[in-house]
Order: structure tokens, then C-alpha cells, then sequence
């Protein structure tokens, strides 16, 4: 299967130029003259113009259209072997000064970059499409809605763009005539798909992002994690709002009480789980809906936090998504969906890891080659993807395309650790939550190269997405605090705590509305909570446990904390402090100082 494909030649009337301003025109045609695309495509937005690509992506070998009666009109894309996940590596920040990009961003000064990435885009497009879309993040009525233009070589970016994010006509039309009006340029191209010629280069100073050498999501989707995290960020930094790794969720209980929580984890720790979990049948009447999965812009409005999603879809890991672990992502993804590495079974089906019943006798694998369960190989990546439309979800919020957003009552902080952390404790104000983000810690997944199950720190999970300084960004947080004065409850979760033996002692997925309940009980002042120097921690008694298998001993250590591991744990805040060479705001070096008391108080 191919990432390259030829130009296409669409039919009369599309692909055609309909509404840019003269900006936008302009700088089309200047990325055309660079890059020499045999023809440019105007991307629509259009059902008719999906469905064409859609056939031309099939006829080209760039995806393959799976069985209707299995996932009704679903395809399958298989990325370049060599190309299967953000690059952390080759991320850089390009700012005027390497200071502003900080200790946890690669920098790389603008103009040399700029002349760099000119030099591999020349002619880099000739024979091939270049595919203008236009594109919208947020509600398109929100203050925070954000307008990018992406223009790509590579049809695949163009039907994901489409499924994750407002994509077309509508962009332009919001820009109108305005020439001075905010918007992103993005350029992509897949070059020859070289890891040695891949960057994701990031320009916020000019709102800008050139992505080249790759076609895997995190890297080629410029809206998602290059525009809505590291650009986001910085311009909510300089326009006093928030960019967020989080997902957004509604929980409802059954007197009708609702309340919206954001939650930060690290990438494939469970966020798409958390935001679409069924509750046990203990909570009958509780309901969870979706505002988003993965990004969280939130704005200050009568001193509270409001929260959008700017995404229009769930780009979400494949692996291990059963009816049993999330049965809302199963309904979502069968159909509409562009599935990405996964398994194709001898039917057209899609296959993987995790998915419910037996494996199939026979598939091709992620690599294109015949796989059987026998096979040493898995059949569908680690990080396999689905893309797919979140109005697919069927426990969507009502409120998820309201331009003003969610009001925040809860911020979640989390990582993947097997001992030390507690399943569930709440920081003692704003800016001990802001301590905990700052020094959440979390062993690596899948969805970055590099090592997996190592322990790193992962500042609010914004460690590869934090556009700027980060002893700015914990700046910024505690300065938001203060402009708050209905601040939400921070918390932190650990669902990922191991016994000795190294098992899993909770056993998360939809029981962790259990937890949930709990912390919109805080949130509500209703809810008793010991505490402790760590923060308010719950005593078993405290949550809800009903009808849940895990051994009384099990639960105490859960909700333990052991003085010799938090002190090894504060000593591992310290050098992590240490590392990012004196820019930690002082607020948290006494945070940390407060915790070394409480702890030998
Ligand atoms: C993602 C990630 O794809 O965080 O969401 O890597
Ligand atoms: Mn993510």
C-alpha cells in the first residue's frame, strides 16, 4: 500500500478555488511555486468530494475499503513501516530565541529552519496533488475557534482533516475578506517518507507549521497536536486562555446534578476510555457523555473555566478496544471510520489485539503481510488508529458543539505508574494541583518512538505538546488560578497501580466511575476525605465500592501512601526541577518544600 500517490484529475467543477481571500490565494500560490504540484485541489468540504476521494484513494492503493456489511463505509490505510508515530525527536519549536522554546522543546532558529525545510519542499510535489484545506478547531461560533489552512501532498491527511476537524468551505467563509484575520499556515509534505528527512518544525511567533517527511496522524494532522497543543499553547499564553492535553466529559447524577471534568493523561494512558466510560450497574441512572477526548481549549468567563473541544473527531489507539473495555469506541468506529495499521481479516473486516472474540485464522497484517495467530509478529501496530467522526459516539454531549463551552468543575491529573502513586488523591488548593500536573510522572506508551514503560515526567502531559518555555507555561497556570475565583478541584488518579507480583490492582475501565462520583461529590462539598501530606486522600469507606471485586488489602494499598516512596518521589521532583535549569516558578519549589514538611511533620 502506498503513503505516494500521482496527481489525481478531479471532474469539472471540483477541486476548483471558490472563496479564499486574497491572503490565503497568495500564499497557496506561493507554496505551489515552491513545491511544483502538477495541479491544486481546493478542498470543499463536500459529501461529492469525499466520496470521490474516498474512490480515488481506494483506486490509487492508498487505503482500502473494508466490507460494507462488516463497517459500513470504512477503509483501511497502511503508513510507510518506517512511520508509525509522533517523533519527538525530530519536534522542534522555532522561536527567535531558544529560550522562549525552554529546557523540554528541540529548538531551532527560524530562518536557517525556514531555508532548511524551503530547500526539501523545492519541486518536492512535482507529479503529485497539492490538496488546499481549509479547516476550522472549535465550535465554529466560539471565541476560541481557530482557522488553519493545511496544504498537503498526501490524500490520506485530507480525508482524516475531514473527519477531524470542520473542514471546507465553512473555514473560508469565516475568513471572508478579512486580510488581517489570525489564521495558520501549514504545509505538509511526505517528501520520499525518509526518517532522515522528517522534521515537524513549529514557527508560533508566524502561526505557523512545516511538516515534512512523515504521513502518521500526530505528525501530518497540523490541526491536532502541531496547531491546537503547540501553536494552542502559546497563543493561549499570549491571549490568557488555556491549551490542553485533556479530554473533556459530562457526568450526570441521577437527580440530574451534571458536571464537566477535564482530565490530563499522557497519550495512550486511557483518555478515550475515561471520556466515553460506561458506569457499573451499582450506579444505575449515573450518565458520562463525551465533550471531547483528547484536547481541552478553556477560557475564563465569570472566574470560572469553560472548556471546547476544537477537534470534530477521535483519532484514537485500536489496540485493546473491545466491547468490554469500551464499548461506546466499539459503536463509534463501526463505521464511517478510516482505520489506520490495523489487521484485515479474509472477509474485509479489520482486526486487532484486544478486539472481542477469537482471532481470525487468517489476516494480513499492519505490514501488509500474512499473519495467522500463530505468527510471532502482532497483527495490527501498537499504535494502530482509528479515525472517526465524534458525532459516531453514541454518549456525545449535547453540549459539545456549544461555542461557549463547558463550565470545568474538576481538573484530572494522571500517569501510568505501577507503585508510589495513589489511585485517587485531591491537591489542598490551586496551586498545590498546579504542583501536581507540573511533576506528573508516567511510563512511556507506543505513541511516540522510542523506549515504552519507561518513567518520565510529563508536565500536565504537555511534555512533546507545550509550544513555549515551560517555566513559562506553570507561569501562566498559576497566573490563571488567581484570575479564578470559582477555580475547579484538582485532582490525581493512578489507574495503572501494580502488587508485587505485578498485576494490576484496579481494575479501572468503567469502574473507575467510581472515582469519578467521588470527585464530583468533593466537587459538591458533600464528600468526607482524610488529610494527608500528599493531599485530601479518600478512606475506603469514602468511596463507593459496591458490587467491585478487588480485596479489602488491595483497596488499602491503593489508597496508601508509603513515606519512604514519597520521599524518593519528592527527590525525583527535584532533579526534574533541576533539569529544566532554573525556570520552575518559585510557587512550586515551595509546593515541594510544603509536601517535604507535611511529610516529616
Ligand atoms: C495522540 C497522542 O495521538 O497523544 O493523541 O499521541
Ligand atoms: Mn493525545
Amino acid at each position: 500500500m502506498k503513503d505516494i500517490a500521482p496527481a489525481i484529475s478531479p471532474p469539472p467543477g471540483m477541486g476548483e478555488k471558490k472563496g479564499a481571500n486574497a491572503t490565503v490565494s497568495d500564499w497557496v500560490a506561493e507554496v505551489a511555486d515552491l513545491t511544483t504540484p502538477a495541479n491544486i485541489f481546493w478542498c470543499d468540504g463536500s459529501e461529492a468530494e469525499n466520496a470521490y476521494l474516498l474512490q480515488e484513494a481506494a483506486r490509487q492503493d492508498v487505503v482500502i475499503k473494508l466490507n460494507d456489511q462488516k463497517v459500513p463505509r470504512s477503509y483501511l490505510h497502511r503508513s510507510n513501516p518506517n512511520d508509525v508515530a509522533r517523533v519527538e525527536q525530530f519536534t522542534f519549536i522555532c522561536t527567535p530565541t531558544r529560550e522562549e522554546a525552554g529546557p523540554t522543546n528541540n529548538w531551532s532558529e527560524p530562518a536557517e529552519t525556514y531555508g532548511k525545510l524551503n530547500g526539501l519542499l523545492k519541486g518536492a510535489m512535482k507529479g503529485r496533488t497539492l490538496f488546499v484545506v481549509p479547516y476550522i478547531m472549535g465550535p465554529p461560533d466560539s471565541p476560541l475557534a481557530k482557522v488553519g489552512i493545511e496544504v498537503t501532498d498526501s490524500i490520506y491527511v485530507v480525508l482524516s482533516m475531514r473527519i477531524m476537524t470542520r473542514m471546507g468551505a465553512v473555514a473560508l467563509q469565516r475568513l471572508g475578506d478579512n486580510l488581517e484575520a489570525e489564521w495558520n499556515r501549514g504545509i505538509h509534505s511526505l517528501l520520499d517518507v525518509d526518517p532522515s528527512r522528517r522534521f515537524i518544525c513549529h514557527f508560533p511567533q508566524d502561526n505557523a507549521i512545516i511538516s515534512v517527511g512523515s504521513g502518521y496522524g500526530g505528525n501530518v494532522l497540523l490541526s491536532k497536536k502541531c496547531l491546537a497543543l503547540r501553536i494552542g499553547s502559546y497563543l493561549a499564553f499570549q491571549q490568557g486562555w488555556l491549551a490542553e492535553h485533556m479530554l473533556i466529559l459530562g457526568v450526570e447524577s441521577p437527580e440530574g446534578q451534571k458536571h464537566y471534568v477535564a482530565a490530563a493523561f499522557p497519550s495512550a494512558c486511557g483518555k478515550t476510555n475515561f471520556a466515553m466510560l460506561i458506569p457499573p450497574k451499582r450506579f444505575a441512572g449515573w450518565k458520562v457523555s463525551t465533550v471531547g477526548d483528547d484536547i481541552a481549549w478553556m477560557q475564563i468567563r465569570d472566574g470560572r473555566l469553560y472548556a471546547v473541544n476544537p477537534e470534530n473527531g477521535y483519532f484514537g489507539v485500536v489496540p485493546g478496544t473491545s466491547m468490554k473495555s469500551n464499548p461506546n469506541a466499539m459503536k463509534s468506529i463501526s463505521h464511517d471510520t478510516l482505520y489506520t495499521n490495523v489487521a484485515l481479516t479474509d472477509d474485509g473486516d479489520v482486526w486487532w489485539e484486544g478486539k472481542d472474540g477469537a482471532p481470525p485464522a487468517h489476516a494480513i497484517d499492519w505490514r501488509g503481510n500474512s499473519w495467522t495467530p500463530e505468527s510471532k509478529e502482532k497483527a495490527a501496530h501498537a499504535n494502530s488508529r482509528f479515525a472517526t467522526p465524534m458525532h459516531n459516539n453514541p454518549v456525545l454531549d449535547p453540549e459539545a458543539e456549544s461555542g461557549g463551552g463547558v463550565p470545568i468543575s474538576a481538573i484530572i491529573f494522571g500517569g501510568r505508574r505501577s507503585d508510589t502513586v495513589p489511585l485517587i488523591f485531591q491537591a489542598l488548593d490551586w496551586n498545590h494541583g498546579v504542583y501536581l500536573g507540573a511533576t506528573m510522572a508516567s511510563e512511556t506508551t507506543a505513541a511516540a518512538t522510542g523506549a515504552v514503560g519507561q518513567v518520565r515526567r510529563d508536565p500536565m502531559a504537555m511534555l512533546p505538546f507545550c509550544g513555549y518555555n515551560i517555566g513559562s507555561y506553570f507561569k501562566h497556570w498559576i497566573a490563571t488560578g488567581k484570575r479564578l475565583t470559582n477555580p475547579p478541584l484538582i485532582f490525581n488518579v493512578n489507574w495503572f497501580r501494580k502488587n508485587e507480583a505485578g498485576k494490576f490492582l484496579w481494575p479501572g475501565f468503567g469502574d473507575n466511575m467510581r472515582i469519578l462520583k467521588w470527585i464530583v461529590e468533593r466537587c459538591e462539598g458533600s464528600k468526607a476525605a482524610a488529610e494527608k501530606p500528599i493531599g485530601w486522600l479518600p478512606r475506603p469507606n469514602d468511596l463507593d465500592l459496591e458490587g467491585l471485586d478487588v480485596p479489602q488489602d488491595a483497596m488499602q494499598t491503593l489508597l496508601s501512601i508509603n513515606r519512604q516512596d514519597w520521599e524518593k518521589e519528592l527527590e525525583a521532583h527535584k532533579v526534574f526541577f533541576e533539569s529544566l535549569g532554573g525556570v520552575v516558578p518559585k510557587e512550586l519549589l515551595d509546593q515541594r518544600e510544603q509536601i517535604l514538611r507535611r511529610l516529616s511533620g
